[in-house]
C-alpha cells in the first residue's frame, strides 16, 4: 500500500477543551488542520500497530469529509482494525461501549456535541481511551503540545472508503470493518433494563414524545423505543440525522428545544417527553407541565438506582460536578454512600468509576451516566426514568415532589453569557480571583458571603490535581453562586453562573428557580462587576 509522510506546520489554536477540540467548521476545513491534530492524536500514543480504534461521529456537517481524511491517516498509521459506524455515525456513549467491548485502544468522535453544526457552525474532535473514557487531562495535554510542534503526518493512498455498507476491507496491514452503530448499544441496554416492564408501561397506554434534534440518536431511539418497547410509531420525533440537524440547535434545555417544553405545557401533552443532543450523551426529561431539572434527576436516579437489577448491591458512591446542585448529597447521606464533587467534564468521573468508588455520576449540563460505561448517557438516562416510572406507577412531577418533601427543594439555575469577548470574560474572572479574600464575610442585600474560594480538586484515585475549576461564594450552607468560564465554546468567551438554593419551605415549592432566586442572581451581577466587565446585564441562555 502506498504510505507517504506529508510535511506540515503545526496549527498554534489547538487545543483540547473541556470535551476535546471544538472549533469554528470554518477553521477545521483549513488544510492540514485535521490531518495535523489527528497525527497528534496518534503520536501521543503508545503500541498501537496492530490494535483497534473506533472511529465515529454525530453526522454533523464535515464529518463526512474528516472522517475519510482521517481512515486513510489511521491506516497509514499501521492499526490493525479501524471499526467505523455504518454512514459514520455513533453516538459518544456507543462509541464508549464499543470501544471497551472490542477492546480498542481508543476511539475518535467527531461531534461538537450539543453546538450547532453547518459551515457557519461547531466542529469537534474527542479522543477516548481505552477504558471508554474522555482522554484524562495527562493524556490531552500530551496530544496539544504534540499538535504544537508536530511536523508530518502519515497518509494511505486510497479512494474514499465506502461506509454505506457494513462488512469490511482490508487495506494493507488494516482492516476497516463497517457496523450497525446501534445493535451493540441496544443489546447492552437490554441486559441493563427490565425492557418487559417499561414494555407494560407502553401496553397499557403510556404516552412519549423523545425527540432526537436531527441529531445521532434518531436511530438508537427509533430501534429502542419504536421497535423493542413497543411505543407507537411517531413516538422519536426530528429522528433522521442530517447535517445541519435541520436548523435546530441540538442542545437539549429550555431554550434550544422551547418546541418540546411548549408541547408539554398544552393540553394534549403526552405522559413523558425527552430530548438527547448532537452526539447523544445528554438528556433532557418532563413530565406533564413539568420540567425535570438535571440536578434533581441525579438526586433521584441515586434514590432509585439499586431498584434496577443491573445495580442491585453495587451502590458505592455518587459523584456530581461542584457546579452540579447539591440535591443528590442529602440522598447519599441517607444512603450511607460516599457523595465526590469533581471539576466540570465528564473526564474527571472516568477514575472514580474505573475504581469502583462511584456507581452514578451526573451534572447540570443534562449529563447522567453510571459504572455501565464511561461517558454520559442520554438514552441510558431516560431509560432509568422509564424503569423507574414503570415501578413506582408514578409521574415525574409526582416522583421529584416527593423528593423535594423529603430534602427540601434545592433551586437550581445556571445563566450563560455567551459570546463574550474572551479577555473582558478573563479581566471578570481575575477581578474576581483577587477579590477572595475580602469578599469573605462581605454582606450584600444582607447576605453574607460565609465562603469565598476557587475550586481546586486532587482525584483521590489518580492524585492529579485541577486548579482554577470555578470561583464558589456560599451563603451559609444552602445558598451559593459559583462563576467560570465555559470550556467548549469555539469562539470568543461564555460566562456561567450558577445559583443554588435550598428551601424547605413547601409553600415555595412550586416557585420558578427565576422568581425563588432573583435575588441571587441580582447579588451575581453585582459582585462581578458583570456589566462594568462585559457591558452585560442579562444571560443569554438560563436553564
Ligand atoms: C461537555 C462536558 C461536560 C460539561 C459540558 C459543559 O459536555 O462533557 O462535562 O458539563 O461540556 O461544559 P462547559 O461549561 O465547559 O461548556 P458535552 O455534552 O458538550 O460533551
Amino acid at each position: 500500500m502506498d504510505i507517504t509522510a506529508i510535511k506540515t506546520e503545526p496549527y498554534l489554536d489547538q487545543a483540547m477543551g473541556t470535551s476535546g477540540l471544538r472549533k469554528k467548521t470554518a477553521v477545521v476545513r483549513q488544510s492540514r488542520y485535521i490531518e495535523n491534530f489527528t497525527q497528534a492524536i496518534f503520536d501521543s500514543l503508545e503500541g498501537f500497530a496492530g490494535k483497534t480504534l473506533i472511529i465515529g461521529g454525530d453526522g454533523r456537517f464535515y464529518n463526512d469529509k474528516a472522517l475519510q481524511t482521517i481512515l486513510k491517516i489511521a491506516a497509514a498509521n499501521q492499526f490493525g482494525r479501524i471499526i467505523v459506524g455504518q454512514n459514520g455515525l455513533l453516538s459518544t456513549p456507543a462509541t464508549s461501549h464499543i470501544i471497551v467491548k472490542y477492546g480498542a485502544i481508543g476511539g475518535i468522535i467527531l461531534s461538537a456535541s450539543h453546538n450547532p453544526g453547518g459551515p457557519d457552525g461547531d466542529f469537534g474532535i474527542k479522543f477516548n481511551t481505552e477504558n471508554g473514557a474522555p482522554a484524562p487531562q495527562s493524556v490531552t495535554d500530551k496530544i496539544t503540545a504534540r499538535a504544537h510542534t508536530i511536523d508530518r503526518y502519515w497518509t494511505m493512498n486510497i479512494p474514499d472508503i465506502d461506509l454505506s455498507e457494513i462488512g469490511e476491507q482490508t487495506f494493507g496491514n488494516t482492516v476497516i470493518e463497517v457496523i450497525d452503530p446501534v445493535a451493540d448499544y441496544a443489546a447492552y441496554m437490554q441486559e441493563i433494563f427490565d425492557f418487559s416492564a417499561i414494555k407494560t408501561l407502553f401496553t397499557n397506554g403510556f404516552t412519549m414524545i423523545y425527540d432526537a434534534m436531527n441529531a445521532v440518536t434518531g436511530p438508537y431511539a427509533k430501534r429502542i423505543f419504536e421497535g423493542l418497547l413497543g411505543a407507537p410509531a411517531g413516538t422519536v420525533i426530528h429522528g433522521t440525522p442530517l447535517p445541519d440537524f435541520g436548523g435546530l440547535h441540538p442542545e437539549p434545555n429550555l431554550t434550544y428545544a422551547k418546541h418540546l417544553v411548549d408541547m408539554m405545557y398544552a393540553d394534549s401533552a403526552p405522559d413523558f417527553a425527552a430530548a438527547s443532543d448532537g452526539d447523544g450523551d445528554r438528556y433532557m426529561i418532563l413530565g406533564r407541565s413539568f420540567f425535570l431539572n438535571p440536578c434533581d434527576s441525579l438526586a433521584i436516579l441515586t434514590q432509585y438506582l439499586d431498584s434496577i437489577p443491573f445495580y442491585h448491591g453495587r451502590l458505592t458512591g455518587v459523584a456530581r460536578s461542584m457546579p452540579t446542585s447539591f440535591a443528590a448529597d442529602a440522598v447519599a447521606r441517607d444512603k450511607h454512600i460516599a457523595c465526590y464533587q469533581t471539576p466540570t467534564g465528564w473526564k474527571f468521573f472516568g477514575s472514580l468509576l474505573d475504581a469502583g468508588k462511584i456507581t452514578l455520576c451526573g451534572e447540570e449540563s443534562f449529563g447522567a451516566g453510571s459504572c455501565h460505561l464511561r461517558e454520559k448517557d442520554g438514552i441510558w438516562a431516560i431509560l432509568a426514568w422509564l424503569s423507574i416510572l414503570a415501578q413506582t406507577g408514578k409521574t415525574v412531577a409526582e416522583i421529584t415532589h416527593a423528593l423535594w418533601q423529603q430534602y427540601g427543594r434545592v433551586f437550581a439555575m445556571q445563566q450563560s453569557y455567551e459570546g463574550l469577548d474572551a479577555t473582558d470574560a478573563n479581566t471578570l474572572m481575575e477581578k474576581l480571583r483577587e477579590s477572595l479574600p475580602t469578599l469573605n464575610g462581605t454582606t450584600v442585600n444582607d447576605r453574607t458571603i460565609t465562603d469565598a474560594a476557587e475550586f481546586t480538586y486532587a482525584d483521590p484515585v489518580t492524585g492529579d490535581t485541577a486548579t482554577g475549576q470555578g470561583i464558589c461564594l456560599s451563603f451559609g450552607s444552602d445558598a451559593r453562586i459559583v462563576y467560570r468560564l465555559s470550556g467548549t465554546g469555539s469562539s470568543g468567551a461564555t460566562l456561567r453562573v450558577y445559583l443554588n438554593e435550598r428551601t424547605t419551605d413547601a409553600t415555595r415549592f412550586s416557585q420558578s428557580p427565576a422568581t425563588a432566586m432573583a435575588d441571587l442572581a441580582d447579588i451575581s451581577r453585582q459582585i462581578a462587576n458583570l456589566k462594568k466587565h462585559t457591558g452585560r446585564e442579562t444571560p443569554t441562555t438560563i436553564t
